[in-house]
């Protein structure tokens, strides 16, 4: 399975953390979305990374699916709960964790086309904001899904918007990420500037 990505994709890291995670190979193709490269609108005709190619040709989209596709080939796996109310918890930290990056890509796009004030910038800092004190409310200890998710978000956050102070707003949070940052899936994927 091939997994077209961007290496500065926090939805695409998700999936390539998950997938060492569980020691899945994953061959990786390095795809600009942006310019719309025909693998990529083949496989997803929305043009977004991530889109994972099967070895039959289907094609899987979104990251949401793509990791539940990726966790139910390691039936063993512990990064998240099978059933029960823990799966649904995680799987909503999970979309806290999107809903988070969605605002700060919304953002990213605004400033590109000189929009960095109003209504709608304003929203999407205060759904951060209110993004990361929900998400401190429910990390473990562990080392799971969500907690993976939630350090991958805290670091595009450092990547793209480094004035937002979430360690210091959130030291739950910082001290997650203190605690996870030096995981070699994470190293491994941690994009660079
Ligand atoms: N909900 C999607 C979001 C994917 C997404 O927004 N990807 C960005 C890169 S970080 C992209 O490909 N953007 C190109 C576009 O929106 O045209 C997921 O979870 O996979």
């Amino acid at each position: 399975m091939k997994l077209l990505g961007s290496a500065t994709s926090p939805y695409v890291r998700k999936l390539r953390v998950i997938a060492q995670e569980l020691g899945l190979a994953l061959d990786y193709a390095e795809t600009a979305a942006l310019e719309d490269p025909a693998a990529l609108l083949a496989a997803n005709p929305l043009g977004k990374v991530p889109a994972l190619i099967l070895d039959d040709g289907e094609a899987l989209v979104d990251s949401p699916v793509i990791a539940a596709y990726l966790l139910s080939l390691a039936p063993a796996q512990t990064l998240l709960p099978a059933a029960g109310m823990a799966h649904w918890r995680a799987r909503t930290s999970e979309a806290l964790v999107d809903g988070i990056l969605d605002a700060a890509i919304v953002l990213r796009f605004n400033m590109g086309q000189g929009v960095t004030s109003g209504m709608w910038v304003d929203r999407q800092y205060r759904a951060i904001d209110r993004g990361l004190a929900a998400l401190a409310g429910r990390v473990g200890d562990g080392t799971g899904y969500a907690e993976l998710a939630t350090v991958i978000a805290c670091e595009y956050l450092d990547l793209r918007w480094p004035a937002i102070d979430w360690r210091g707003d959130q030291p739950v949070l910082a001290a997650l990420h203190a605690r996870l940052a030096e995981r070699p899936s994470l190293v491994a994927t941690r994009p660079v500037g």
